[in-house]
């Protein structure tokens, strides 16, 4: 029997990321990629699962021992309550050994990891081939190289809703919490979540009115803390940026990733990637055409305690990058998508889509700064063009960047400087 939590705020996000090295040749034919995935799936699914574990194991299984042990609102839905709390109510699992505690957190990690390592051999698989033939849903076990029993596991565990802290057929965005708490329990095949009395009569409590007037919106303060981790030390963000702030365990990652003298982050918006870049680089140029904006990015950085390290202009990138003024090791690019209604496309044109212009202009103007450029982008992008932005015979690293089972974006970095150049 399947046991566990489940964090309704999906504030705690664990956050996961792949990565892949693509050539820009003449004909962009991606099978030879494609073939090499499938026949090493199991050898890479370990290479990447025991990465990711000597990078955050420790961190993980702290954090799930801490969780479990003490905080009550977390909550315990397998079938019957008995694991989680003994007969008095109280917790058992803080009692656990911590190295039987930590084999099993180790397993229950590698169980969800292999889901969302298969989800995203799936979106590569969609998004490479020339022709979708089981539309849009590509069957890993048509592929002789793949061992049937790791689909049945797979299709089993999504029966049982697992993981479940993201999922993609809800939208809770305009529920109440008990309209969730409803949704949930009759989407999860049997799976019952008990859900303690003070998250069911929780009110919602300082949430900025334009949230609560704008449809669609609520969810992404829902996710406050997960954006930023410092939400409630005052962090300010104007309506767009709710939607279009990189979540700080991305931001994160990038920011270490991107590591260097000088960067710039060309569509700055309230400081989501800024303040990181500023805790891993010398010195940060942070441009936003929006002086709103940028004065929350301010306040922002200020609260982070790194607005010192950064320099924010207010101007429209593509002028005044065509000055020819600026000069840096790695240019960052975040620009509007469009709104949340991007992913509307199925394939998103990165050529017709982005604002205020096309990805290929775009990548002209940043290469005219440096030729180390990352690229923050939907994760329904038409991956063909991302890589086609390479130039021809040059390559394009892409990396999927999934919040526990969810995709959230893809970023594209571009020069060798960035390019990772471990093999996979
Ligand atoms: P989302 O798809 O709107 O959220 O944005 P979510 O929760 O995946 O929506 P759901 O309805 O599918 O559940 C996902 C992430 O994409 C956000 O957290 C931002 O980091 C990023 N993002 C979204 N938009 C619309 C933009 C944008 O216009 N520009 C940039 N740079 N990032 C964006
Ligand atoms: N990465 C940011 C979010 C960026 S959203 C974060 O994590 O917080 C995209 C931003 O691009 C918006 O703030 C918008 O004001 C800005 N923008 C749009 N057109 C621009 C232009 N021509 N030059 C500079 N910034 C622009």
């Amino acid at each position: 029997m399947y046991n566990c939590c489940v964090e309704i705020t999906g504030s705690q996000a664990w956050f996961y990321v792949f990565n892949q090295v693509f050539e820009a040749d003449e004909n962009l034919n991606f099978d030879q990629y494609l073939n090499e995935f499938a026949i090493n799936y199991g050898p890479l699914q370990q290479k990447f699962f025991l990465e990711f574990w000597f990078l955050n194991g420790d961190t993980i299984a702290a954090d799930e021992y801490w969780r479990r042990g003490n905080n009550r609102e977390l909550i315990n839905t397998g079938e019957e309550e008995t694991s989680t709390y003994n007969y008095k109510g109280e917790c058992t699992e803080i009692n656990t050994p911590w190295d039987v505690f930590y084999e099993s957190i180790y397993a229950e990690q590698f169980e969800t990891y292999s889901i969302i390592f298969y989800k995203y051999y799936q979106h590569l698989h969609q998004s490479l081939r020339e022709s979708i033939e089981t539309g849009g849903n590509v069957d890993i076990d048509q592929n002789q190289a793949l061992d049937k029993s790791f689909v049945d596991e797979f299709k089993q565990l999504e029966l049982l809703g697992l993981p479940t802290a993201f999922d993609e057929d809800i939208d809770c965005s305009d529920m109440d919490v008990e309209d969730e708490i409803n949704l949930t329990e009759k989407t999860k095949h049997g799976i019952k979540k008990v859900i303690g009395k003070k998250k069911k009569n929780r009110k919602l409590r300082n949430v900025p009115e334009f949230l609560l007037e704008t449809k669609g919106m609520l969810k992404y303060w829902r996710k406050r803390f997960s954006l930023f981790s410092r939400y409630d030390e005052g962090i300010r963000l104007d309506c767009e940026s709710w939607f279009s702030v990189t979540p700080e365990k991305i931001a994160i990652h990038l920011a270490n990733r991107l590591q260097c003298d000088i960067i710039i982050d060309a569509f700055c918006g309230c400081g989501g990637n800024s303040i990181q870049f500023a805790k891993t680089c010398k010195h940060v140029i942070s441009i936003d055409i929006d002086p709103v904006k940028l004065s929350m990015a301010k306040h922002n950085a200020d609260i982070y305690g790194v607005s010192d390290k950064i320099d924010f202009i207010c101007g429209d990138f593509l002028q005044m990058s065509r000055s020819g003024r600026f000069r840096s090791n790695v240019v960052f690019l975040s620009p509007p998508w469009g709104g949340p209604k991007y992913k509307r496309e199925i394939d998103y044109d990165v050529e017709s889509f982005l604002q205020p212009c096309s990805a290929s202009e775009l990548m002209e103007i940043a290469k005219t700064i440096s030729k180390n450029v990352a690229f923050y982008l939907p994760r329904n992008s038409c991956v063909k063009q991302v890589i086609k932005l390479a130039g021809k015979g040059n390559q394009c690293e892409l990396e999927h960047n999934y919040l526990d089972s969810r995709l959230v974006a893809i970023t594209a970095f571009y020069g060798e400087g960035i390019i990772s150049t471990k093999q996979r």
